[in-house]
């Protein structure tokens, strides 16, 4: 497949001709989930987003916003990011040779995502204040000098980001009555919803939040965001009002998942259904477990990164390898045991 600039070029704001910078993202794999199914009683799809090529869906928004930046001319680009934007931000400026700067909250990233923005030659700098404080800091440093923002205030980021719903549509010819997502700073919802709505589909959108971090469920930002979901750890979402717009239009919902109950969705997944991806992302799959979906026959959930991005949080989960001496004897009393 090529890239999903390419693949869809007829109903994104690019024309033939445009500077493109892709690393052949898109096109991931919807899996049918047979034990996840039968557990919440409706026909469950998994949207693999963790094969896009640095790991999370970011790659679709930032396909376009790096080629639009391009296009303008821009040297540089740059986002606040709970990891997942840092490394794709890195990877399309690596790829497209101009400068790359990520801030991010000091700490409270993910070990996967920091080795890859500073492996892709991002300059990373790291504040000691969360996500929230980032974004607020590089809208002023955009607005100030001539660096092009891509967080997802970005419209070319939405714009790339919904030609995942174009993926589910074909995939399940145009049927699904559900979509379960998780929800931080609120673009991926929004893209989804825009990108059904330019198919005339209408699933209901059920969005998730980490219930430390909730703003849109509490009605009210939340100062001080806590969770093990360090991807969707925002209190304050730049799309909120979109967001909020796409799960009342569609009949939808936005609930709280626990971190116990993310989870425990997450080792369900990787167990169960040979899935293995971050915790942020088990947030969609939590909130289909425990608050359903309405009377949806079919449900695609969003697995929005790939589980090696936290490897400290997997093996937080998970018991110990078994030591054993290097002799069949051994092995064998280890294996029957
Ligand atoms: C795995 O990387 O905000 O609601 O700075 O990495 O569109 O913000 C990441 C968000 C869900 C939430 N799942 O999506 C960032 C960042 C994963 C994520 C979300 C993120 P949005």
């Amino acid at each position: 497949m090529p890239g999903l600039i390419e693949r869809y070029i007829d109903r994104l704001p690019f024309a033939e001709g445009d500077p493109i910078i892709t690393l052949q993202e898109g096109s991931t794999p919807l899996v049918h989930a047979p034990r996840l199914s039968e557990r919440v009683g409706a026909e469950v799809w998994l949207k693999i987003e963790g094969s896009n090529p640095t790991g999370s869906f970011k790659d679709r928004g930032m396909t376009c916003a790096v080629s639009a930046a391009v296009r303008e001319g821009a040297q540089a680009v740059i986002c606040a990011s709970t990891g997942n934007t840092a490394a794709a931000l890195a990877a399309y400026a690596a790829r497209a040779g101009i400068r790359g700067v990520v801030i991010v909250p000091e700490g409270k990233i993910a070990m996967g995502k920091l080795a890859q923005a500073l492996m892709h030659g991002a300059q990373v700098i790291a504040i000691q204040g969360n996500f929230d404080r980032a974004l607020q800091l590089v809208r002023t440093v955009a607005e100030k000098h001539p660096i092009a923002l891509v967080n997802s205030i970005n419209e070319f980021r939405i714009e790339g980001q919904k030609t995942a719903a174009f993926e589910i549509a074909e995939e399940l010819a145009g049927e699904l009555d559900a979509l379960c997502i998780p929800v931080g700073n609120a673009g991926n919802i929004t893209a989804y919803w825009r990108g059904f709505r330019e198919l005339g589909m209408a699933p209901q959108m059920f969005g998730f939040q980490a219930a430390g971090a909730a703003p849109l469920v509490l009605g009210k930002p939340v100062e001080q965001p806590e969770t093990i979901a360090s991807a969707i750890r925002i209190g304050k979402p730049a799309r909120w009002e979109q967001a909020m717009d796409a799960m009342t239009a569609s009949g939808g919902a936005v609930n709280a998942v626990t971190d116990e109950q993310i989870l425990t969705a997450y080792r369900f997944l990787a167990r169960e259904e040979g899935v293995f991806c971050e915790p942020a992302s088990a947030a969609s799959v939590a909130g289909l477990m425990v608050h359903g979906a309405g009377n949806a026959q079919r449900v695609a959930c969003v697995l929005t990164g790939h589980g090696l991005k936290d490897p400290d949080t997997a093996l937080s989960q998970v018991g110990g390898v078994v030591p054993c001496e290097p002799e069949l004897s051994a092995i064998e009393r280890a294996i029957l045991r």
